[in-house]
């Protein structure tokens, strides 16, 4: 037993991903919703107008919580829920808030620990046709700065707070390769800003400052002395060489670690973006003002950390080209000698790899000092899950296996690492929609009957988690 007794472990999900009702109760349009509508752009022509609608059903989502013996859940609000244009000048919608105090309460009530993302991906459509959204360095920070102040002002019993879900994917699928919204990519011709190859670093240089200004709020004006923190949810896989007697191999892994989670943490921990960033993309790379670093650094009260899998990663040769993004290499499942990293999934990123999982939380306790972690994201699809019959579902041994594997790694980081991790929730509380993949990805330890009235069912996994947590943290 390796995890401490307070150790709080439970799922997560996401407002588009869960909630539906996109319509209900003034709520405005996301730029989520409008990529939808682009013809091509979700694998099975879908969207999020009605997924899960747990929206309408919190207290079947809370008692399927409690059933599973979860401590925490973490969930999103939809900002243009609150604020359904956006705007620090735009009107509140009570009907949202009410929603989500509720919310809140309710699982309070049934000794649920609430963490809420403030953004996971869904910024209001209206931001983005105002100003260009994210990539607005004047507007964006101080829209989301309001936004957060009138949420940490309805919510004063949330006590665990996340600014943005995956900066990364923001920017670079939002904004170079163009798989999410709102699918820029980085080699059109033109762009609002001029070069369009500077898109996403402008992207994420925003949502570092709009993450400071949040922050900021919460201490200055809204967090209890004794208790409350907030922090930022950075995504990243482990990265091991592809030749590890080869130097170059080896500095390419490392900064494929920096170019996925130093970008966003160097400067909140260290105050400066990480050297290889800068040399790679030159004046591509905003530079910080004063008052944008003074809000930056040292604004994460914990580090909230997704994770899911590893690569094998080669140098490349010559310079890299401006939207290589990664930093001049190339991610493989197999190591030179033959070894590959684990079985094949559902989806073509991820591949299960429970050492890395262990390795990079020493990577990271490392660099950033044994910061507090919390593990908001860990989990996987399967491979043709989705065109199995409903008891085969039902029958996830590979999820259950994953979830074993990858929390007895992470309790050996703790116990025998030292690494200070105190909560893990796990992806997902339910099958959802899996954003440009649509329906078709289960990551669920619940399967929804999406044809047949949105029936929820438990998976093999979901029954199984307590099981695998009481083997791990230790008694009270
Ligand atoms: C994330 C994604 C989740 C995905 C999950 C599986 O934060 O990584 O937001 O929403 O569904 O990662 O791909």
């Amino acid at each position: 037993m390796s995890l401490p007794s307070d150790f709080l472990w439970g799922f997560a999900t996401a407002a588009y991903q869960v909630e539906g009702a996109t319509q209900q109760d003034g709520r405005g349009p996301t730029i989520w919703d409008t990529f939808c509508s682009i013809p091509g752009k979700i694998a099975d022509g879908t969207d999020g107008s009605v997924a899960c609608d747990s929206y309408n059903r919190t207290s079947e989502d809370i008692a399927l919580l409690k059933r599973l013996g979860s401590t925490c859940y973490r969930f999103s609000l939809s900002w243009a829920r609150i604020i359904p244009l956006g705007g620090r000048n735009d009107p509140v919608n009570q009907a949202g808030i009410d929603h989500y105090v509720k919310f809140v309460d309710d699982l309070l009530e049934a000794g649920i620990v609430p963490f809420i993302t403030l953004l996971h991906w869904d910024v209001p459509d209206e931001l983005d046709k105002r100003y260009g959204g994210l990539l607005n360095r004047e507007e964006f920070p101080l829209d989301f700065e309001h936004y957060a102040r009138v949420v940490f002002k309805s919510i004063p019993k949330c006590k665990n707070w996340i600014t943005f879900n995956e900066p990364w994917c923001s920017s670079i699928l939002g904004y170079s390769t163009g798989f999410f919204a709102p699918g820029h990519t980085s080699n059109r011709a033109k762009s609002a800003i001029g070069d369009s190859s500077r898109e996403p670093w402008i992207v994420g240089h925003n949502l570092l400052v709009a993450h400071g200004r949040a922050v900021k709020v919460y201490r200055d004006e809204f967090k209890p002395a004794d208790k409350g923190q907030i922090g930022i949810t950075l995504n990243g896989d482990y990265t091991y060489p592809w030749d590890p007697e080869d130097p170059r191999d080896v500095e390419a892994a490392n900064r494929k670690i920096e170019f996925a989670i130093s970008w966003f943490a160097d400067p909140i921990y260290f105050g400066k973006y990480p050297d290889s960033m800068r040399k790679q993309l030159g004046d591509r790379l905003p530079e910080f003002t004063p008052e944008e670093l003074a809000l930056v650094q040292g604004s994460n009260d914990f580090y909230g950390m997704n994770h899911y899998t590893a690569d094998y990663v080669k140098h490349g040769d010559g310079n890299p080209a401006p939207e290589d993004f990664l930093g001049d290499l190339s991610t493989h499942p197999y190591s030179k000698s033959g070894e590959c990293i684990g079985p094949e999934t559902q989806s073509f990123w991820l591949r299960p790899n429970p050492e890395g999982f262990r390795g990079l939380l020493n990577w990271l306790s490392k660099r950033y000092g044994y910061p507090a972690i919390y593990v908001t994201e860990n989990g996987t699809s399967i491979l043709g899950e989705n065109d199995l019959k409903e008891p085969e579902i039902l029958n996830d041994e590979f999820r259950y296996q994953y979830f074993h594997d990858y929390v007895n790694a992470m309790a050996k980081a703790v116990g025998e690492d030292g690494c200070n991790v105190r909560g893990y929730m796990a992806w997902s509380l339910m099958d959802n929609f899996e954003w440009a993949e649509g329906y078709e990805t289960r990551f669920g330890v619940t399967y929804v009957n999406y044809a047949d009235g949105q029936q929820r069912k438990e998976k093999y996994s979901a029954r199984k988690m307590k099981e695998i947590f009481d083997a791990v943290i230790e008694k009270k």
